[in-house]
Order: C-alpha cells, then structure tokens, then sequence
C-alpha cells in the first residue's frame, strides 16, 4: 500500500518538457524521420529524438534537408519534417519550403527561434527575427507555440494543414524557450493529439461526375492529361484502370512518367505536341494549366476549339487559366473511381483515327530518336549518354531516378521511360536547381530503393556538399553529373574579352569524381556512353554511394534546353 502510494506520488510528481513533448507529439502521429542541420537552439532536440528511436539525418545545408523533407512529403504522402536552428537556418530552409507548397508537397519546417520578448522589441538578440511573419505569405499555414502544453496541438494542426485539401508546406516555430520549458508528464501526455483521419476523403459531388462523363463522350479526340498530383494521390490501380478502360490517349507531365508505363500503347508522351494541339475534350488529372502547359491556350493549343474537364482537391484551380467546362472537386482516388463506376456498358472507346494518328506520331517519333540513342560518340552527347541509362532504368524499373539541369534535364525526361508511379522525382513546378541530392537521400532513405541521380554540372553545384551526408550514411545513391563545363554549355566567351570567363562558363576538364573519393564513396570518370553504362551498373549492383562524372561535349547543349523561348531578347545589344 505504501510502495503504491509512493508510485504514484511519484507518477504525480514526474515532469516533462519541450524536447520531449515534440518527440512524443511527432511519434504519436507515426513521423519517425527528421532532415534537419543541428545548431543552437535545436541540437539536444536532434539528440533526444535519436535517442527516441527515430532516424535523424543530419545535412550540410538546410535547404538541401528541405528538399528531402518536400519530396519526403511527395512519396509518403505524410508530411515530410525539416528542422532547423533560427534565423539564418530557417531562411536556408525556407526555400524549400517555398518549394513544397508550390508543388503541392506536405511538408513540415521546424524551427527553433529567438526569445519573443527581445525579437518583439528588436533588441538584437542571437539570431533575432520574425520568422513567424516571414515564412507566412510563403506556405500554406504557419503557426507558433508558446506553451509547453500547447505543443501537441501545434504540431497537429501542422500535420492537418499539411496534407489535408491541396497538400503543401507548414511552418511551425518553436521559442527555444518553449523547448526548454517543463510541465508535469501527465498533463503533457494528455495535451498530445493523436491527428484523426488527417487527410479526409472528398467525394465528388455525383453530378460533377455525370458532367464530366457527358462532356467525355461528346468527345472526337479526346486526351488525358495525369500530373503529379496523380502519382502524390497513390490511386494507382483506379488511374490505370480508368485510362485502360477509356481507351482515351494520356499524356504524363513529368513526374507522373510511369503512373502507367511510358511504352503503354495508349500514351502519346511521344507525341505531345500533336496531341496537345489536335485534342478536342482535355480531362486534367491532378495537374494545373500552368506554364508547363502554356497556360491551356495559344499556339501550342491549337486553333481546335477545346473543352476542359478537371479533376483536382483544391476548387479554386478550377477557371484559373482557362474555363473548365466540367470542375470534379475531390480526391483524385475517390473521383477517378467515381467516373469509373459511371463510365457505364454503352462506353464508346475514342474514334479509331484519332488513336491512329497519335500512334503514328509516336512511332515517328520514337523511331527518329533511336539511332542517336546507340550513339557510342566520344566526347559523348546528351543523346548517347542518356541512351545508355535509358537501357538501365529498364533493366531496373524499380530504382528512383532523380534528374535536375536544363539539358540534362529536358533530354532525360523524353528519353527515360518509366514504368513504375513517383520514380521520377525532378525540379518540379519552379524548375529549381538545387534539389537534386536532397531529394536523392530522402528517396534512398524513404524507399530503400536503389537512386540514380541524373544531374547537370551546374545542377549539382547547388547540393554537391551533400554526397558527404550520402557517403555518411552509406545511401545506395549513384550521382552521374553531365559534365559539360557549364550552363547550358561550356563554350560561351566573356563578350569583352579580358580575364574573366563567360558568365555560364566553368572550370574546364572538372573531376567531380574526386570529391566522392574525399569521403570515402567511389568516384569513376567516364568518357563513352559504354563507360557510363559500366559505371553505373556496377554502381546499382554494390549499392555504395557512387559519383561517376560523365564527360558531355560542350557544344552539345542549347540555351536554357527545351524552354529557351522564356528568355527575354534585347533588342538594342548583342550578346
Ligand atoms: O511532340 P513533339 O514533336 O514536340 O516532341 C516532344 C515529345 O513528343 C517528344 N518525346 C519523345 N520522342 C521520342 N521518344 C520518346 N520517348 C519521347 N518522349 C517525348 O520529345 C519532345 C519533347 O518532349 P517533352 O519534353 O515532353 O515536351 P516539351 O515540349 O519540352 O514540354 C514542355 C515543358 C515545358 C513541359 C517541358 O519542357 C518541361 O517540363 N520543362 C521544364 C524545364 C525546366 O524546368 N528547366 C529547368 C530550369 S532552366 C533554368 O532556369 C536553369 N537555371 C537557372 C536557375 C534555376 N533554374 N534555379 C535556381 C535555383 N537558380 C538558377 C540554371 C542555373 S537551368 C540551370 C543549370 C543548367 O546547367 P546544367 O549544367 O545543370 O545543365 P546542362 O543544360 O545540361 O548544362
Ligand atoms: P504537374 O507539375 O505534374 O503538372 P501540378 O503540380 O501542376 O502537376 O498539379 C498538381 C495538382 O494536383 C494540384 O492542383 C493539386 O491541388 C492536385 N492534387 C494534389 N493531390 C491531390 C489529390 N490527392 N486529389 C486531388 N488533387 C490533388
Ligand atoms: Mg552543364
């Protein structure tokens, strides 16, 4: 009797405090993985939560551990957490933050912060600012706790905003005077909020449905266009069956490559201009009429008068470039299988000469780009190299391909076929550099799947430190920079003259090979597509971090890759 008194006395007594209350609050919703850079006021919180049992990895950049928090996000469909030390680290943050939230990522930025008191005052405390108010305008929610007790809340409110609706970024800051504060364990294990249903279905109202079926068979030439809110949605099944069972021609972006496989007979990947032009009814699945699809008008429209059908969460996509003749507001697994199930017997497949010319243009234009697939030139050129990894993901269809640059980028993505959903994971929505390794080690660590990161020199610079965290922790991720010299190209000349390169211009004969022996990884330099196709296979076999740097001709690449036409023309200078 005594004894169970002092227990109790004890349990009473028991006390609590910030660190632990993030970590219990984090477990308690099934986040185990942490990307963070240690640092005032957050390394004991990194330490705790490795004691805790979760996996803390640890970057040389925090935007690096943004990124791999934001594709994190993407894979798991659970918010990704990147944590970081205050002001300077949560701006090195922030961008990838920003990033998450353009591209619909749930992503979740932790930051430690300053004392209120003195930041409100502007006193000049260590690492002072508003972070609050910065990050604001750049994500979907952000939210400050300045209560102990007031953690569990805090970080489920993050955990709903993050992936409830249109996923996207979260921040959350956190005093590191919250972190320290104490509380009795009781009342902080009651205040923890086990987040229920955090990403709630939503059904499509039946007659959006029926809608959109009418506006579907009233269609000559119609086309499906999936996005990467498709793959995000994991309603893979339900997708497939529904493009197999229409019959109707679909066209990836780029990160819904493999939602079905890119040598599906009714993909017009290769053929997306004629099918983008000729269409007369377009279903958009998971995707925005963005600048990636011209914005659904002008010349690569077409002059055919077209009609839109759109399925998407989020209800004020719907009009936002161009009218949408039939909106489906929902979850994509739920309204794909809604049109499904009211698709009926009477289901007419499309008109046999629409799906005819759009297998023509296919195999015209996959037979056109063949022969320069076996190139074996050296130096090589995009299409050689890309040929021989091209071979290699189709030997290994399971394994992550990470891709960044502007050649690099835009060449691969045409030439790589894919076959399997969110293998393909790349610049996203911005077209940013810099997301590459990132996200390389949030793949390997989220999926166990072997990596392959396809990655423009200049691409590369902007995470290159972080082959040090992929060697730490031992990832089976092969980065193959496409070593050309440059941006865009190695072979533009500083217009004056004089002693400085061209602005796009690097070190010539760069051995990036080198830097994945400084920590320990192999290192292989190649200079054919055979070479490349060596390196890189007995890279995927051992699994050891590998960086094999790809000598590409100079000369080969365009300005900007296929998007040059963005660039703004002087018309008064020369270049
Ligand atoms: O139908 P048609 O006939 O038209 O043909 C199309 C398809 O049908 C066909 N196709 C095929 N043919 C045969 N077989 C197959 N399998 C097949 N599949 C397709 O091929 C064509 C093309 O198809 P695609 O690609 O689907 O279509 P298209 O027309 O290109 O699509 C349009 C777009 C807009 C959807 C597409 O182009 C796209 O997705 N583009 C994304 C572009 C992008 O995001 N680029 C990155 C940004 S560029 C620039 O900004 C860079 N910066 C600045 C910078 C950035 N970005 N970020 C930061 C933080 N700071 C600065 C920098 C610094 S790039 C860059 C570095 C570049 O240098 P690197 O060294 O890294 O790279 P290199 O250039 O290699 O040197
Ligand atoms: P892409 O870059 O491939 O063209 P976008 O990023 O432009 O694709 O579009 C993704 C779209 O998918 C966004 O409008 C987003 O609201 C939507 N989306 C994301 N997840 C879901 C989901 N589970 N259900 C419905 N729509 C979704
Ligand atoms: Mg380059």
């Amino acid at each position: 009797m005594e004894m169970e008194m002092a227990e109790e006395i004890e349990e009473v007594g028991a006390l609590t405090d910030g660190f632990h209350l993030v970590i219990d609050a984090l477990k308690l919703n099934d986040i185990k993985t942490i990307f963070n850079v240690p640092g005032i006021p957050i390394t004991d919180l990194g330490r705790y939560m490795q004691a805790a049992g979760m996996r803390v990895l640890s970057f040389r950049h925090e935007q690096n551990a943004g990124y791999a928090a934001a594709i994190a996000g993407f894979l798991t469909k659970k918010p990704g957490i990147c944590l970081t030390v205050s002001a300077p680290g949560f701006l090195n943050g922030l961008t990838a933050l920003a990033h998450a939230t353009t591209n619909c990522f749930p992503m979740i930025l932790i930051s430690g912060s300053s004392e209120r008191e003195i930041v409100d005052l502007q006193q000049g405390d260590y690492e002072e600012m508003d972070q609050l108010a910065i990050a604001k305008p750049l994500c979907k929610a952000a939210y400050r706790v300045l209560h102990a007790e007031d953690i569990g809340i805090g970080i489920a409110r993050s955990i709903r905003a993050a992936v409830s609706g249109r996923p996207g970024g979260v921040y959350l800051d956190l005093p590191a005077a919250v972190i320290g504060q104490v509380m009795d364990a009781r009342a902080g294990a009651d205040s923890l909020v086990k987040v229920v249903d955090a990403a709630p279905r939503q059904l499509p109202d039946p007659q959006s449905v029926a809608r959109a079926l009418d506006v579907l068979k009233g269609a000559e030439r119609p086309l499906i266009i999936l996005g990467k809110g498709a793959a995000y949605a994991q309603a893979d099944d339900a997708i497939r069956t529904f493009v197999e069972t229409s019959g109707i021609p679909y066209l990836p972006m780029s990160m819904a490559k493999g939602l079905l496989p890119d040598t599906h007979p009714q993909s017009a990947g290769a053929a997306r201009s004629l099918v983008l032009k000729e269409s007369d009814v377009v279903l958009l699945i998971g995707v925005r009429l963005n600048w990636l699809l011209s914005h659904g008008k002008g010349k690569a429209w077409g002059n055919a008068p077209k009609k839109f059908v759109q399925v998407d969460i989020e209800p004020t996509e719907m009009d936002s470039n161009v009218e949408i003749a039939a909106p489906v507001v929902g979850d994509i697994g739920s309204c794909v299988q809604a049109l499904l199930d009211g698709m009926g017997k009477d289901w007419a497949p499309p008109p046999s000469q629409w799906t005819a010319a759009i297998k023509d243009k296919v195999e015209t234009n996959v037979t056109r780009m063949a022969p320069r697939l076996q190139n074996n030139n050296v130096p090589m050129d995009y299409h050689g190299a890309l040929g021989a990894l091209r071979t290699i993901i189709k030997e290994r269809p399971d394994a992550i391909l990470v891709n960044e640059g502007a050649n690099t980028l835009d060449f691969a993505r045409s030439i790589i076929d894919m076959y399997q959903p969110r293998k393909r994971l790349d610049v996203g929505t911005w077209g940013v550099m810099g997301v590459g390794m990132g996200t390389a080690i949030a793949a390997a660590v989220e999926t166990g799947k072997p990596v392959l990161a396809i990655e423009g020199d200049s691409a590369f610079g902007f995470s290159g430190m972080e082959i040090e965290t992929i060697c730490r922790y031992k990832l089976p991720v092969c980065v193959v920079v496409f070593n050309n010299g440059g941006i865009y190209r190695g072979t533009d000349v500083n217009p004056a003259g004089g002693p400085d390169v061209a602005t796009t211009v690097f070190v010539k004969d760069a051995r990036y090979d080198k830097m994945m022996e400084a920590f320990g990884g192999v290192g292989v330099h190649v200079t054919s597509p055979d070479e490349l196709s060596r390196a890189v296979n007995a890279a995927m076999d051992c699994g050891e971090p590998t960086l094999v740097n790809a000598v590409i001709d100079e000369k080969a690449g365009t300005e900007s890759g296929r998007i040059g036409n963005l660039n703004p023309q002087s018309v008064v200078a020369k270049k």
